[in-house]
């Protein structure tokens, strides 16, 4: 795998990728909520598993001790999105919530944890409720493993 330095494939979907470079290109101080929500962000780099593309995500801030959720959510959409299958080739991710991303592994939370970091994850954003009555597929829910 060419890692975190390989070629870099923008997001298909233009206001993700905007907003996953106007973070970067800021050290976070810029593009770090949803839109005008005010609610915070954070950029999770993935490699992909098909095309060895590094990958930018923006995902909603869920943080709690040092540990993150990282919600494959997509808005409630039928199939998880693609970096879902990134994470289960490779748990091996940066975040980046401020001007340093740091490296960590994630793994899939069940049962009563992902129980509990989904209760602490729609207190943070709630629409991910709204997410999950659209759609049969249960949302995958990953933790990271190392603190900041
Ligand atoms: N998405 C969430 O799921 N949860 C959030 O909390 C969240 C918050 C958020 C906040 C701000 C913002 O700007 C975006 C936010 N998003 C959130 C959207 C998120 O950043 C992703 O855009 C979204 O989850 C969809 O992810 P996706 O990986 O499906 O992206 C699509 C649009 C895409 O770019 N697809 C690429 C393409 O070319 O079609 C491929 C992406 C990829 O990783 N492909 C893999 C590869 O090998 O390159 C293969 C993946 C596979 O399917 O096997």
């Amino acid at each position: 795998v060419m890692g975190f330095d390989g070629e870099y494939g923008p997001s298909t979907w233009e206001w993700v990728a905007d907003q996953a470079a106007e973070y970067e290109a800021s050290n976070g101080q810029q593009a770090n909520t949803l839109r005008d929500t005010g609610l915070p962000i954070i950029v999770m780099t993935t490699v992909g598993h098909k095309t060895g593309l590094v990958r930018k995500v923006p995902l909603m801030k869920v943080e709690h001790e040092g540990i993150y959720a990282i919600v494959a959510s997509k808005g409630g959409a039928v199939n998880h999105p693609g970096w879902y299958h990134n994470l289960l080739a490779d748990p091996t991710v940066l975040i980046q919530d401020g001007p340093e991303p740091f490296e960590t592994t994630v793994r899939l939370a069940t049962g009563g944890e992902r129980a509990e970091w989904w209760d602490r994850s729609v207190a943070a954003f709630s629409p991910y409720a709204e997410y999950q009555e659209k759609t049969d597929r249960e949302i995958p829910l990953f933790l990271t493993e190392t603190t900041a």
